[in-house]
């Protein structure tokens, strides 16, 4: 066993740890043999162990917390408490269940507490020993625990911050801890008074501190989640009615066979996700009410199952927000169960004069859609529905707007509760007062999927494949074009409906280079996407998505 570097031999001795405790009792947790040189037995192994588990405590808070904020459906706790629930065999699931009753959940977090505090204790151990041999305790531990997020069913991306964020915390606390302990443990002559010795005081001081962040961070972190989990609850319990209007079903040929190519329809946890939420809503359904308000003959308020008692629509709808660059993957398509919002709105009754919809969700946030789109043929829902599941907690649990052929940021509220009848003249929205266009008609569009820009490919037949969307208009053409040479037209796939993308495929004979790839899109009424570049800001980028790649 190595020296740990950072620990100074000032000739200290087990004794000056002294906690009151029979001076045998550290000779015996003293591990390394006789051989090795003092100050490695010099940081007693209960201060590294207690350094060790605070750190990863306060690790295991800190991920917590971040999933609280990030990704409310998955944690990194939950994540490896479910793959260590699906591992054990089922006696000893049976076995446990019967001992702690109704309390085994709350048994098995304790349980996974004490492993965690263990784990921790041992890479102080370690890490006092040798330097980053506890440090890679932990580093196993975080992988693990990204593992068991990545192989959770509902895991976005997003909820792989919260397991990085742990291990991170975790290794830097357990680096900070370890080198004031072994500097506590290295100090000269005991003083009088032991409390009183500097590098001592310190290190209790940073472990004190350590172990009341940790506390402090899960008591956050667990009614943050509780509250998560009420309402995860609650989404689950719920039975999603039958549509009495249901979504044709999808044509046979609109999936063509493109490897690379985005699927047809978003599964929920690859859907975009944009709020200014920092932590997703919670929304109680009991207590969720939908007021509509302002310019309107008879006020109206409805409660979640008056809401999911209607007759619903189901309709694929492809979602797309304003800040989706070219080529970019804020865009989405989903099949989403709701109530046309017209119904609603023919209750209430706008006043002459109303020309906008300003929607406001549970948190404040606000869009503004004018009056006409909520009103006319199509079908602008509210959604309670997303893929034949109730909607995600993220995506807006219990009940969001969604409306063909507007951007998410003019139109799709989720966890809204207000519909305010208003002008335009009248009333801003969220990003209309920072600097965004208060209308957000979608911009008709197409991306390349495959090939990757910078992808190298073998002469010969190369499969182009991707997606045009001109929500509510519809997409009559998708073109291509190598090199600045002439647009040629892509085999289209059969389109869903005009509020859907729609994905192409263009079978390129690809000769030796280095080549550019274009494309453009063509809507049903007859207008080319244009080739002009425009920022996201104000109301949504404009330009040919290109791809380069190298034939070789
Ligand atoms: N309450 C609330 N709803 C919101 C937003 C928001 O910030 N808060 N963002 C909007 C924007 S900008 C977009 S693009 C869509 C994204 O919806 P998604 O997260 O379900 O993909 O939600 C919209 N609804
Ligand atoms: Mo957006």
């Amino acid at each position: 066993m190595t020296r740990n570097p950072g620990a100074p031999n000032r000739g200290a001795t087990p004794d000056r740890w002294s906690t009151g405790r029979p001076a045998g009792t550290h000779r015996e947790q003293a591990e390394s043999g006789p051989d090795q040189p003092a100050p490695d037995q010099s940081a007693p192994n209960w201060w590294a162990a207690a350094a060790g588990a605070a750190a990863a405590l306060l690790g295991t808070a800190a991920g917590e917390l971040a999933a609280a904020f990030l990704s409310p459906s998955v944690s990194p706790l939950t994540a490896v408490g479910s793959a260590v629930i699906d591992v054990l065999p089922p006696m000893v699931k049976d076995a446990a269940i019967a001992v702690f009753g109704t309390a085994d959940k709350a048994a098995f977090f304790v349980a996974m507490t004490l492993v965690i505090a263990a784990l921790g204790g041992l890479a102080g151990v370690l890490e006092v020993r040798r330097r980053y041999a506890g440090s890679a305790v932990i580093l196993a531990f975080a992988a693990a625990g990204t593992v068991a997020v990545l192989a959770s069913p509902q895991a976005e991306q997003l909820a792989l911050a919260a397991p990085v964020v742990a291990g991170v915390v975790a290794l830097a606390m357990l680096q900070v801890l370890v080198r004031r302990c072994v500097q506590a443990a290295a100090a000269p002559a005991r003083p009088a008074v032991p409390a009183q010795d500097p590098a001592r005081r310190t290190f209790l001081l940073w472990l004190g501190g350590t172990a009341a962040a940790a506390a402090l961070t899960a008591v956050v972190a667990t009614s943050i989640r509780s509250a998560q989990q009420g309402a995860a609850r609650l989404r689950q319990a719920f039975k999603l009615p039958a549509p009495a209007d249901p979504a044709e079903p999808i044509p046979a040929g609109a999936t063509l066979p493109v490897a690379g190519l985005t699927p047809l329809v978003t599964p929920n946890p690859d859907f975009y996700r944009i709020d200014t939420a920092l932590a997703v809503p919670v929304v109680n359904v009991d207590q969720w009410r939908l007021r509509v308000t302002g310019m309107v003959e008879q006020e109206v308020e409805l409660d979640f199952d008056e809401l999911a008692g209607q007759e619903l629509t189901e309709r694929y709808i492809t979602l797309c927000c304003v800040s989706n660059p070219v080529g970019g993957d804020l865009i989405g398509n989903a099949k989403w169960l709701g109530w046309p919002v017209r119904n609603l709105l023919a209750r209430a009754r706008p006043q002459a004069g109303a020309d906008m919809v300003l929607s406001r969700s549970v948190d404040g946030w606000t869009a503004s859609t004018p009056l006409e789109v909520l009103t006319d043929e199509r079908d602008a829902l509210l959604a309670i529905g997303m893929n034949g599941e109730p909607l995600p907690l993220e995506h807006g649990f219990p009940v969001r707007l969604v409306v063909p052929g507007l951007f998410g940021y003019v139109s799709a509220t989720k966890w809204v509760t207000e519909l305010k009848l208003t002008r335009f003249e009248d009333e801003t929205a969220y990003w209309t007062t920072r600097g965004w266009s208060a209308r957000g008609p979608v911009k008709m569009s197409s991306r390349i999927d495959t090939p990757r820009n910078g992808a190298r490919l073998d002469p010969g037949q190369v499969d182009i494949g991707g997606v045009a969307w001109s929500q509510h208009t519809g997409i009559s053409a998708v073109q291509l074009r190598v090199d600045d040479g002439a647009w040629q037209d892509a085999e289209l796939g059969d389109p869903i409906s005009a509020d859907t993308w729609r994905q192409y495929r263009y079978r390129w004979t690809a000769p030796a280079g280095r080549h550019r790839l274009q494309v453009r899109a063509i809507d049903a009424a007859g207008m080319v996407q244009t080739g002009e570049s425009a920022p996201v800001v104000p109301d949504g980028a404009t330009g040919w998505h290109t791809v380069s790649v190298t034939v070789a």
